[in-house]
């Protein structure tokens, strides 16, 4: 992929996160792309102690705090007032962990995206309650020992899928994505900026702390997780026009597993059992894939007229 934007940062340095904190890079990314005319409305996380409040905060755009259940709720009425102010074209970002996502933040994203209100929501998704001190969330994988789920006492449930939630409200645009690929990153933010309607980005972001992984170790576990299936990087169009936007390398699951502390107990049938469900959640979402093809075939085409801006 050939892409390049332009390289201004609209994050400080000096600020409050972890080193190797990929949730950090992540956000610096987006806002190379989205630039100066964005509000960010940051969701109780990490990040909230990232972004730091006025005037110690390290963003350059404008920012407000939101509760942990709100943060869609809060970015509706910001676009509501922008429009008032006649500045639509004003970036309206979300930022919020997989916590303020997956559990606590999910019935006001769903009625927002339902509404289709025109926003950007990025959940960066280090895979716990982080900020707190690593508890587990629903977005934690099967296997990976928590401060609330320790070694050897595995809770049953598997990681929510919240791609397929959000695609299952047919919003415009849905994305994975981590910032190990930022040209892949990028080109998505670059994507959804263009789109007029509700945005959803789900980064992993792979947590030195959380997961017990060297902090040198940053880029390499995003690019593990990637390339061994566990995270394919895809975007889905409308709900059902499914996209693979990077061919995973096909390396085995064990691979990423061994690298972190917190699957450390993980013993071989248990590594198996994960390779396997790793395997048939790729074999879906290549399925899901041909569901383009058959689109094009069938010629359906049922966009909303006046739903995108230019793609
Ligand atoms: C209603 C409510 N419950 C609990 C908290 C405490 N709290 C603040 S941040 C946080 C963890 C957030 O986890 P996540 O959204 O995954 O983001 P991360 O910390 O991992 O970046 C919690 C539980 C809160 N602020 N509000
Ligand atoms: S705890 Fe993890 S996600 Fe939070 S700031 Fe530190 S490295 Fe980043």
């Amino acid at each position: 992929m050939n892409f390049s934007t332009p390289q201004e940062d609209y994050v400080y340095p000096g600020h409050q996160a972890c080193p190797g904190c990929n949730a950090a890079l992540a956000v610096r990314f987006i806002l190379q792309v989205l630039g100066r005319n964005t509000v960010a409305v940051i969701s109780a996380c990490c990040w909230t102690n990232i972004g730091g409040a006025y005037p110690n905060t390290s963003l350059k755009v404008s920012s407000l705090h939101s509760l942990f259940a709100a943060s869609a709720a809060m970015a509706t009425g910001v676009r509501l007032g922008l429009k008032r102010q006649g500045k639509g074209e004003t970036n309206v970002l979300v930022i919020a962990g997989d916590g303020g996502t997956f559990d606590i933040g999910l019935q006001s994203l769903s009625g927002a995206v339902e509404r289709n209100e025109d926003f950007l929501y990025v959940c960066y998704d280090n895979e716990g309650y982080m900020n707190t001190g690593n508890q587990r969330s629903s977005a934690t994988p099967w296997g990976a020992a928590t401060t609330t789920t320790a070694a050897g006492n595995l809770e049953a449930s598997i990681k929510k899928n919240i791609l397929e939630i959000m695609a299952a409200h047919r919003i415009p645009y849905a994305a994975t994505a981590c910032a190990a690929f930022p040209d892949d990153l990028k080109s998505k933010v670059e994507k959804a900026s263009r789109i007029k309607g509700s945005k959803f980005l789900h980064i992993l972001s792979p947590c030195p702390v959380g997961w017990g992984y060297p902090t040198e170790y940053m880029v390499k576990m995003g690019r593990l997780a990637v390339d061994s299936k566990v995270f394919p990087l895809y975007e889905v169009y409308d709900g059902f026009q499914y996209n693979i936007t990077l061919e995973p390398k096909g390396n085995p699951v064990r691979e990423y597993l061994k690298l972190q502390n917190r699957f450390r107990y993980l013993n071989d049938d248990e590594v198996e059992w994960i390779q396997k469900n790793v395997d048939k959640e790729w074999g879906i979402l290549t399925e899901r894939a041909k569901i383009r093809k058959y689109i094009k075939d069938q010629d359906i085409n049922d966009s909303v007229e006046g739903k995108y801006k230019g793609i």
